[in-house]
C-alpha cells in the first residue's frame, strides 16, 4: 500500500486507526509534533518583461522544512482564474506526476523553472495554482502557491526610430552625405493589424511613435535606391522598454560592383588525373581598398571540379585576409587535379564565389573544360503536365514523337523517337551537356539542357514540355 495519507488526515483518523492501517510501517506519531517530511513551496514569475506570446516562466522553490527525507515529491499546476495558462510539455522534470517524483533531504531546497503559455484569448491575466505533494507531508497548508502571471498589456506601444545611410566610404559609420532620404520604411510583425509605414526625412531619419508590443517586430524598406543593400529585416522584440529608438541602419553596395573576378583554364580538354592550371584574375575597380577577401570554390556536390589545395589561395584562402588596393588587378595561378569522376560527366571546372568578411554579395564566376572519352545511352522522359501537379503521371508522356540532342552550338548529335510512354533513349552518346529538342508544337517549360552522365552516376532525366 502506498503511504499517501497526509499528516492532517492521519491526525483526524486517530492514532489507533492509524496503527491498524499502517501496521508495521510506523510505530507511533505524537498527536501534535508533526515529525516527518514537510514540503513548503513558494512560486512567482521571475522579474522580466514578459509578453503575452512568450513562454512565461514560473520559478518554483521547494523546501523540505520537515525533519525527514521527502520522497515522491510531485507537482501539478492549473489555471485558477483568468485566461488559460497551459504548462509546457515536460516542464516539470522530476516533479512530473507521471514519474517517480523527486526527493528532498530534511532542510534541502531547490528551485525549478517551469514554463507555460497563455493559450486563452480572453482579456485579463491568469492566476495559476501550483500544488506539490509529498507522501507523509506533515502539513499540507504550505504545499500550494497561487501565482499571478502578468505579462505586459498587449495594448502597450512604444516608439521605434532610427537613421538609414548608404555607407559610401565603407567606414561602418554614417558620414556626411550618406543619409538615405525619402526611403519608405515599414514595421510589420505577427499580430499587427497592418504594416506601419513612414518615409525617411532629409537626414535619413524615421520614427514610428506607437508600435504595438510583440515578440517579433521587423523594420524593413521598400524601393531602396542606387543599389544599396540594406539588412533584409531588422528584428526587434518590443516589450515596452524603448530599446529601439536609435537604430542605425547601414546600407552597403554589393561587393560584386567593385570586385571583378574571372577564371580561365589552360586547356579546353583534360584527361582524368591530369593537372589543370587555372588563372584567376581579381580586379578592384572601385575607388576604395578592399580587405578581408576570400574565395569559396564549392563543388555543387558532383565531385567533378578541380581540387585546388587551399594554401594556393594565399591570403584569399581560409585566412580570409585577401586585400586589393583601389584599382589593383591580381592574378593568381592555381593548379589542381582533374578528378576521375569527371570522366563520367564529361567535364570538369572551377566555380568560385569571391566574398568579403564585411561586404555583402560578392561576384561568382566559373570556367569549364571537357573530359571526353565515355559514352552511354542517354535516357529520359518527355512529358506534359496535363493535370498541373508538377509531376509526371500515367498518360502524361509525350508518345511517338521525334526528339533530338544537340550541342550548345546547335550541332545535331542524336535523334530518336519517344516510345508509347514518352521515354526516349539516345544510344551511345558521349557524356556531357546537350540541348534537348522536340519535333512539333512543343517547347521545354524550363531549361532544355540535358546533363548526360554515365553510369553509375547517371540518371534518367525528365524533360517537361508545353505547347509552343
Ligand atoms: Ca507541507
Ligand atoms: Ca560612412
Ligand atoms: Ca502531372
Amino acid at each position: 500500500m502506498r503511504r499517501t495519507l497526509s499528516g492532517r488526515s492521519v491526525r483526524a483518523a486517530g492514532a489507533l486507526t492509524m496503527v491498524f492501517t499502517l501496521a508495521g510501517t510506523m510505530t507511533a506519531v505524537p498527536a501534535h509534533a508533526d515529525p516527518g517530511p514537510n514540503i513548503k513551496i513558494t512560486a512567482a514569475v521571475p522579474a522580466g518583461s514578459w509578453l503575452r506570446q512568450d513562454h512565461i516562466p514560473i520559478d518554483l522553490t521547494i523546501t523540505n522544512i520537515g525533519d525527514a527525507r521527502a520522497t515522491e515529491v510531485k507537482a501539478t499546476g492549473s489555471t485558477y482564474s483568468g485566461p488559460y495558462y497551459g504548462f509546457d510539455l515536460n516542464t516539470w522534470g522530476d516533479l512530473d506526476t507521471n514519474g517517480s517524483g523527486a526527493s528532498f533531504e530534511a532542510g534541502e531546497s531547490r528551485t525549478y523553472r517551469v514554463t507555460g503559455y497563455i493559450w486563452g484569448a480572453e482579456a485579463g491575466n491568469p492566476l495559476v495554482r501550483i500544488d506539490v505533494s509529498a507522501p507523509g507531508d506533515s502539513d499540507y497548508s504550505d504545499n500550494r502557491a497561487d501565482v499571478p502571471v502578468n505579462p505586459i498589456p498587449p495594448e502597450t506601444t512604444e516608439r521605434v526610430a532610427g537613421q538609414v545611410y548608404g555607407d559610401k566610404n565603407r567606414d561602418g559609420l554614417l558620414s556626411p552625405g550618406e543619409e538615405l532620404a525619402g526611403l519608405k520604411t515599414l514595421v510589420g510583425g505577427p499580430g499587427l493589424p497592418q504594416e506601419l509605414s513612414v518615409v525617411t526625412d532629409a537626414a535619413g531619419r524615421f520614427s514610428f511613435d506607437a508600435v504595438p508590443v510583440g515578440a517579433i517586430r521587423i523594420v524593413y524598406f521598400h524601393n531602396v535606391p542606387d543599389g544599396w543593400l540594406l539588412p533584409e529585416s531588422t528584428m526587434m522584440r518590443l516589450d515596452g522598454s524603448g530599446k529601439y529608438e536609435a537604430l542605425s541602419i547601414r546600407g552597403q553596395q554589393p561587393l560584386e560592383k567593385d570586385l571583378q573576378a574571372e577564371i580561365k583554364l589552360n586547356k579546353a580538354r583534360y584527361a582524368p588525373g591530369e593537372t589543370a592550371k587555372a588563372t584567376v584574375t581579381l580586379t578592384n575597380s572601385g575607388a576604395l581598398p578592399l580587405s578581408g577577401l576570400y574565395a569559396n570554390c564549392e563543388d555543387q556536390g558532383s565531385g567533378i571540379d578541380l581540387k585546388i589545395p587551399q594554401d594556393q589561395w594565399g591570403d584569399f584562402g581560409s585566412a580570409k585576409e585577401g586585400k586589393l588596393a583601389a584599382g589593383q588587378r591580381l592574378v593568381l595561378t592555381l593548379t589542381g587535379q582533374v578528378p576521375e569522376k569527371a570522366l563520367y560527366f564529361g567535364k570538369t571546372g572551377l566555380s568560385c564565389t569571391f566574398g568579403g568578411k564585411t561586404y555583402p554579395r560578392g561576384p561568382w564566376t566559373s570556367a569549364e573544360a571537357k573530359v571526353p572519352g565515355k559514352r552511354a545511352d542517354a535516357r529520359g522522359l518527355a512529358w506534359v503536365d496535363k493535370n498541373h501537379n508538377y509531376q509526371p503521371d500515367e498518360g502524361e508522356g509525350l508518345a511517338n514523337t521525334i526528339v533530338t540532342l544537340s550541342t550548345k552550338d546547335k550541332r545535331l548529335v542524336s535523334l530518336t523517337k519517344t516510345d508509347a510512354k514518352g521515354y526516349a533513349t539516345f544510344p551511345g552518346v558521349a557524356v556531357g551537356d546537350y540541348v534537348f529538342g522536340v519535333a512539333g508544337p512543343w517547347k521545354a517549360v524550363h531549361d532544355s539542357t540535358i546533363h548526360h552522365v554515365a553510369p553509375p552516376y547517371g540518371w534518367e532525366w525528365w524533360m517537361q514540355l508545353e505547347p509552343r
